[in-house]
C-alpha cells in the first residue's frame, strides 16, 4: 500500500496539515525525527483517515507513490537543510519535495537550483494561517515548476481554505516566488496590525473611549468595508476583561510587541529591490521601539505637547484614516511583489494573490476582493491607489485621514503608520519632489552629477570653481 502524498515533521502545523491531507480522504505517509509525534498522531487521530506511519526515513520514502510527493514542516533553517540532505537521496527525478516551512526565499531559491540538478522538484510553498488553517484550510502559496504544480495543486486546493468556492491557492510562479509572496504577506499583516493598534491608540487617548467602547467601534466597523479577520478578533481582544484583576486585558499586557522575522525579511528585500515600503517597515520599527525598554524609560521625562487641545479624533475619520492607510500599506506590498516578479522573472498574478489570500490567512478581509477586481481591471496598474475605487476612497479620506495625523502629532499620540502612509502618498502625488535638492548637494559634496529638466544628458556643476556647468 503506498499513500498519496507523505509529511515529514510532525509538530503542530505538520500534524494538522496530514490531518487535513487525511480528512480530504488523500492517504497521507507521515514521519518525524522523534517518532514519538509520529505515534502519538495516529494514535489521536488514526480513525480520522488512512495515516501510513514510518520510523525511518527509508520506509518513509518507500511509502509514497511515484512520483513522490514529500512535504516537509519542519523548523525553517538549518533543520530544512538537514531534511533535505537527508531524503534527497532516497528520491529520483520526477519526485517532489514540497517546504511548507517558513523559509526566506533566498534559501528556497538555493534548495531549488541544487535538488533541479537532481531532476527534484523543490517546491517553496508558503502556508498561512497558523494551526488552526493547517487544519482547516490554510491560504497555500506554492512556487517551484509548473510541471510540479501540474501534480502537486489539486491536492494542495483541496486542502486549502475556499471563498465563494474558489480554492485559496494558486500557482505563485517558479523557484523561490511561493515564499517571496508568504514572506510579504506577513509584511502587510504587520502593516495591518500596526494601523489598527494606532487606530485604538487614537480611539483611547485621543477620543477618551474605554477598550469596551473600542470594541463596539470595531465592531461596527468590522460590518464594512474594513470587515477583516484582523478587526474582528481585535474586538475580541479589547472586549476581554482580565479575569485576575477585573481590569480591561489590554491593560495588564505588557507592551512589548515581539517578532519572528518575516517582517523583518519583508523590510531588508524591499531596501534590496529599492521598494518603498514604509508602512511595513515603521510596522517592524515601532515593534522594535516598544521592546526597548530601557530606552523608553530613559525617555519618561521628555517634554510632551501642553495638552488642552480637545481631542476631535472621531471614530468616523478614524475610519477612514484606517482604510486610507491600509490601502497605502496594501499598495506598497503589492508594489514589492511586483519588483520581486520582475527582478526574479516569476511573472507573478498580483491578482491571484489577492484572491488566495481571501481565506485561511491572518489578513483574509473583504477589501482583498477589491484589490483583486483592480488586478482584473488592469493587471499592469502600476500601482493600487490608481485603482478607482481606491481613488475614491482616498479622495474621500483626505481630509479626515489629514486630521486623525495631525490630531496624532498635536496630542503626541505616535502614529508612525497613519503618518508614513500618508506621507508616502503625498510623494506620489508630488508634482516636484525636493530629490532635486537632494541631488543638487550630492553633486556639490561628491560631484555625483545630476540630469536636466529641459534637456537631455548628464551634469557637473564646478561648485569650487566659476560654477560654470559643464556635460559629465
Ligand atoms: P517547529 O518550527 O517548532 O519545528 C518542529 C519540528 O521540526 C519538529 O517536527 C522537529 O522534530 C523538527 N526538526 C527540528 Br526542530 N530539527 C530537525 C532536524 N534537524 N531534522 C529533522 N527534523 C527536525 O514546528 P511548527 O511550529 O509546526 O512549524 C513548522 C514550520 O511551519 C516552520 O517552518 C514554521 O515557521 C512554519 N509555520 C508555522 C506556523 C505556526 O503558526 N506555528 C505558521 C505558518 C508556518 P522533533 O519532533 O524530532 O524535534
Amino acid at each position: 500500500e503506498t499513500a498519496r502524498i507523505g509529511v515529514t515533521g510532525l509538530a503542530v502545523m505538520g500534524r494538522n496539515l496530514a490531518r487535513n491531507l487525511a480528512r480530504h480522504g488523500h492517504s497521507v505517509a507521515v514521519h518525524n525525527r522523534s517518532p514519538a509525534r509520529t505515534k502519538s498522531l495516529v494514535d489521536e487521530f488514526g480513525h480520522e483517515g488512512t495515516f501510513l506511519p514510518a520510523e525511518t526515513a527509508e520506509r518513509f520514502v518507500a511509502s509514497l507513490e511515484r512520483p513522490r510527493r514529500l512535504v516537509i514542516m519542519v523548523k525553517a533553517g538549518d533543520p530544512t537543510d538537514a531534511v533535505i540532505d537527508e531524503f534527497a537521496p532516497l528520491l529520483e527525478p520526477g519526485d517532489m519535495i514540497v517546504d511548507g516551512g517558513n523559509a526566506n526565499f533566498a534559501d528556497t531559491r538555493r534548495r531549488e537550483s541544487a535538488l533541479r540538478e537532481r531532476g527534484v522538484h523543490f517546491v517553496g510553498t508558503g502556508i498561512s494561517g497558523g494551526e488552526e488553517g493547517a487544519l482547516h484550510g490554510p491560504s497555500i502559496m506554492p512556487g517551484g515548476s509548473a510541471e510540479s504544480y501540474a501534480a502537486l495543486g489539486p491536492l494542495l486546493e483541496d486542502i486549502s481554505a475556499k471563498v465563494d468556492g474558489t480554492p485559496c491557492c494558486a500557482h505563485v510562479g517558479p523557484d523561490g516566488a511561493g515564499h517571496f509572496v508568504k514572506m510579504v504577506h506577513n509584511g502587510i499583516e504587520y502593516a495591518d496590525m500596526q494601523l489598527i493598534a494606532e487606530s485604538y491608540d487614537l480611539l483611547r487617548h485621543g477620543a477618551g473611549l474605554e477598550p469596551a467602547e473600542i470594541a463596539e467601534v470595531f465592531r461596527t466597523w468590522n460590518t464594512g468595508r474594513l470587515e477583516s479577520y484582523l478587526i474582528e478578533i481585535t474586538a475580541e481582544v479589547l472586549a476581554h476583561t482580565d479575569a485576575a484583576t477585573g481590569r480591561p486585558f489590554v491593560d495588564v499586557v505588557l507592551d512589548q510587541a515581539e517578532q519572528k522575522g518575516t517582517g523583518r525579511w519583508t523590510v531588508q528585500t524591499a531596501l534590496d529591490l529599492g521598494v518603498p515600503v514604509g508602512g511595513i517597515a515603521e510596522a517592524v520599527f515601532a515593534r522594535s521601539v516598544s521592546g526597548h525598554a530601557a530606552l523608553r524609560e530613559a525617555a519618561q521625562g521628555l517634554p510632551g505637547p501642553s495638552r488642552g487641545a480637545a481631542a476631535s479624533t472621531l471614530p468616523d475619520a478614524v475610519e477612514k484614516a484606517l482604510y486610507a492607510s491600509k490601502i497605502v500599506a496594501y499598495a506598497q506590498g503589492f508594489h514589492e511583489i511586483q519588483a520581486g516578479s520582475a527582478e526574479y522573472g516569476w511573472n507573478v498574478d498580483l491578482g491571484a494573490m489577492a484572491t488566495i489570500w481571501r481565506g485561511g490567512c491572518i489578513i483574509r478581509a473583504r477589501f482583498l476582493d477589491r484589490i483583486r477586481a483592480a488586478y482584473e481591471a488592469d493587471p499592469r496598474t502600476p500601482t493600487l491607489l490608481t485603482d478607482p475605487h481606491f481613488t475614491e476612497a482616498v479622495g474621500d479620506a483626505q481630509d479626515a485621514w489629514r486630521e486623525v495625523v495631525a490630531t496624532a502629532a498635536k496630542l503626541g499620540i505616535p502614529a508612525p503608520g497613519f503618518s508614513t502612509a500618508l506621507a508616502y502618498y503625498d510623494s506620489l502625488r508630488a508634482k516636484r519632489l525636493p530629490a532635486a535638492l537632494t541631488q543638487g548637494q550630492r553633486d556639490y559634496f561628491g560631484a555625483h552629477t545630476y540630469r536636466r529638466v529641459d534637456r537631455e544628458g548628464t551634469y557637473h556643476t564646478l561648485w569650487g570653481a566659476d560654477r560654470t556647468e559643464i556635460t559629465s
